[in-house]
């Protein structure tokens, strides 16, 4: 089998996808995302203009030496735009391996180690009434596991919390320009574990709640924050430091048993090195879209689980559900699955890309059609070009940059 073609396609049903569909002289496609929020282009040019030229001819099976041919023989190694592609290319890969076998992606990965997929959903809201209700509805959808986001008093607009609900629940948090958010670390320690004790009083003790600090504090207000939410017993304090800094999880880990989460802007498995080694952290965040693909994903889980720590891999809504389903067959392969964040897509993203993976009563499945299970509607995609797009920065009261 050789490859023909690979085809960057871009598309934006209500935000923007990058996806790749590798062609076989078989005619057999592959699907793989590479959809870097707020830098998609960068991705785009990388892909068609320095990639695709080298997978033409190339023996579609020999996923593996794609793989270290796309991270070393490029010399320069890593970084999200990269990784995305070479991401992109690796699922690609595994779907069309996938489909000859005439398998779900999950059968060449082990097979199932369990029947379904954990999924946990955002609820988020300005006042604790509005969480309530937020938390209600994702109930009503049948999510068993949910993160809290919460407004600030004091504070305009803050991450996670959407003003202006779109068709499946969210706000689109990417613009023309970058929107320009305020933060108050202050305000935000102070406020949020009196938001989670009023979550557990009126939810109990028994809902599984998250809380993602998204990069926002220093080592010891991470310490702080870990200890506040003690009582509440969370599930995780997602993204509490900087990413860069695998030492400042050292600091937090020594002052809290709230368990940790990190890696989705992570990109390779050095980023993870002393975490893992150290036991600093309790799940690895990263999406299989930023990751390099399942290749290095299978690899990432199988070193965290020698040391007892859980995939949660990323699934926010700028993976597309090529992402979304190449994630849900490594879910249900791994042996050491912690939970998968789900918030779903829109009915259009739904009809672009058609997939066989479901939810229900807050799992999901990733179907048993061969291949990742995911078809690309390509003249529905071309209806609907691509858009600049940002995601917000975040301003302190003095003006400075803040992490967003
Ligand atoms: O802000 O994917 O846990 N989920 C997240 C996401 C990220 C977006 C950035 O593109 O933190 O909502
Ligand atoms: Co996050």
């Amino acid at each position: 089998m050789k490859i023909v073609d690979a085809k960057v396609v871009v598309t934006s049903p209500g935000r923007n996808f990058v996806t790749l569909q590798i062609t076989t002289d078989d005619g057999v496609t592959g699907l793989g995302d590479a959809t870097l929020n707020g830098r998609e282009l960068a991705v785009v040019s990388y892909l068609r203009d320095h990639v695709a030229p080298l997978l033409i001819g190339r023996d579609p099976h020999r996923i593996e030496d794609a793989w270290q041919y796309l991270y070393r023989g490029a010399y320069w190694r890593r970084g999200p735009v990269t990784m995305a592609a070479i991401a992109a290319v690796d699922v690609a890969l595994w779907d069309i391996k996938a489909k000859v076998a005439g398998l779900p992606l999950y059968q060449l990965l082990g097979g199932a180690s369990r029947d379904r997929i954990r999924a946990y959903g955002h609820a988020n809201g300005s006042s604790l009434a509005e969480i309530f209700d937020s938390v209600r509805a994702l109930q009503e959808r049948g999510y068993q596991a949910i993160r809290i986001q919460s407004g600030v008093p004091g504070l305009q607009s803050v991450y996670g919390v959407h003003t202006a609900p779109s068709a499946d629940g969210s706000a689109p948090d990417v613009l023309a320009q970058p929107a320009v958010e305020d933060w108050d670390t202050a305000a935000y320690l102070r406020y949020i574990p009196r938001v989670f004790e009023a979550v557990r009083n009126e939810f109990g003790p028994d809902l599984p709640l998250l809380h993602d600090a998204h990069h926002r504090l220093s080592p010891i207000e991470a310490a702080r924050l870990g200890k506040d939410l003690e009582p509440y017993d969370l599930f995780w304090l997602e993204d509490c430091t900087p990413a860069e800094d695998q030492e400042a999880l050292r600091l937090v880990r020594q002052h809290t048993t709230t368990p940790l989460a990190i890696g989705e802007v992570f990109n390779t498995v050095f980023d993870y090195q002393t975490l893992i080694d150290d036991r600093l952290i309790d799940y690895v965040r990263s999406a299989v879209t930023h990751f390099g693909g399942v290749s290095p994903m299978k690899k990432l889980f199988d070193y965290a689980g020698q040391r007892g720590i859980k995939s949660a891999i990323h699934g926010p809504e700028d993976i597309s559900p090529v992402g979304m389903a190449a994630a849900l067959h490594l879910d249900l392969a791994v042996h050491n699955f912690g939970i998968q964040e789900y918030s779903g897509h829109t009915d259009l993203t739904n009809e672009v890309f058609r997939h066989a993976y479901t939810f229900q009563d807050g799992y999901l499945h990733p179907g048993e059609v061969p291949g990742i299970g995911v078809e690309l509607d390509e003249e529905l995609a071309a209806a609907h070009p691509y858009e600049p797009g940002y995601l917000p920065v975040n301003r302190l009261k003095d003006g400075s940059v803040h992490d967003w």
